[in-house]
């Protein structure tokens, strides 16, 4: 990992290897945190933020799901993530702010712990390995469901939920693959362990509804975005294993993620095993507002 000098703590910027909380924080113990993975960019006009106001939106979701009530305004949170980025002086980097339940008492019930917040920011590569925005990954089913419905809520980004993630990723490396692909309770496609995906078959783009246990993405809706307004057909629809197999093309896409292809799914290969014309198209509207700086929707902030 990548140390950066300053970590934001509950309102002040502290050194790096100050950033420490106490072994009996409420969150350790019962997965109490919500947090947000967030892209800052070096676009040829400066250093810009993807969807920030977007990642604060979810981050305040996360919270009202879980009733943690976070002690900033979302324009406090703002200034406090820019103002980190800016500490650092990173000309690109992830984000991650976190807000937790701290110490007060233990015990499943949290009311008497405190919320805390914090924000790190570190430089991060791609985030599946090397080259593979162009050669694409190879990924397997998982033999993990996702969350059920009415169990731990998808549409919070919290901490707990990536224990899922975890057993889904560790078993997908331990065989050699990059990354699970998660069905949902039903047996339907959902999600990766840390990204949406998409299937494509005769030109037309799928992918899961927001309803089927995954985290609603902000690459998934730019990818949506972009695919309607350069022509293509996209339906967000259930999606039955087997359309991974006979799929043209297959991308994943998560702010770490970006835009990564699939190149075989449980060893059937995808398309012709590297990188399809669709996915060529969007990586590339993609990458070009990030790149650029050239932003026609207004999902940048600039710093
Ligand atoms: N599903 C999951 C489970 C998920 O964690 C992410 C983001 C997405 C979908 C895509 O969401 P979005 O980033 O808004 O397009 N995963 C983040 C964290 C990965 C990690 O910590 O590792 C990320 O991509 O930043």
């Amino acid at each position: 990992m990548n140390k950066s000098e300053k970590i934001w703590m509950n309102g002040e910027l502290i050194n790096w290897s100050d950033a420490k909380i106490h072994i009996l924080s409420h969150a350790i113990h019962y997965g109490s945190s919500i947090f947000e993975g967030i892209r800052c960019y070096e676009t040829a006009k400066g250093s810009a933020v993807l969807f920030l106001d977007e990642h604060i939106k979810r981050l305040r979701d996360s919270s009202k799901i879980y009733r943690i009530e976070i002690p900033y305004s979302e324009q406090e949170l703002r200034e406090a993530i820019i103002a980190t980025i800016k500490v650092n002086a990173h000309k690109s980097c992830y984000v991650r702010p976190i807000v937790y339940r701290g110490q007060g008492a233990l015990g499943v019930n949290p009311a008497r712990a405190s919320i805390e917040v914090a924000i790190a920011t570190w430089e991060w590569g791609t985030y599946l390995g090397e080259d593979v925005l162009e050669n694409g990954v190879d990924v397997r089913v998982s033999s993990w469901n996702r969350l059920s419905p009415n169990t731990l809520p998808s549409w919070a980004k919290a901490g707990g939920n990536y224990l899922n993630s975890q057993l889904i990723k560790m078993e997908a490396l331990m065989d050699d693959y990059a990354e699970g692909l998660a069905l949902d309770h039903n047996g339907y496609v959902s999600e990766g362990s840390g990204e949406n995906i998409f299937v494509i078959r005769n030109g037309v783009i799928y992918t899961p509804m927001t309803a089927q246990s995954i985290l609603p993405g902000f690459t998934r809706y730019a990818v949506i975005h972009i695919a309607r307004e350069l022509g293509y057909e996209v339906h967000e629809t259930l999606i039955p294993r087997e359309a991974l197999y006979v799929a043209d093309e297959v991308f994943l896409t998560g702010t770490a993620a970006e835009i990564t292809p699939v190149r075989s799914i449980d060893k059937y290969p995808v398309g012709n095993e590297k990188r399809g014309p669709i996915t060529e198209v969007l990586q590339h509207h993609y990458l070009k507002i990030v790149q650029t700086g050239e932003d026609p929707y207004n999902w940048l902030t600039f710093i």
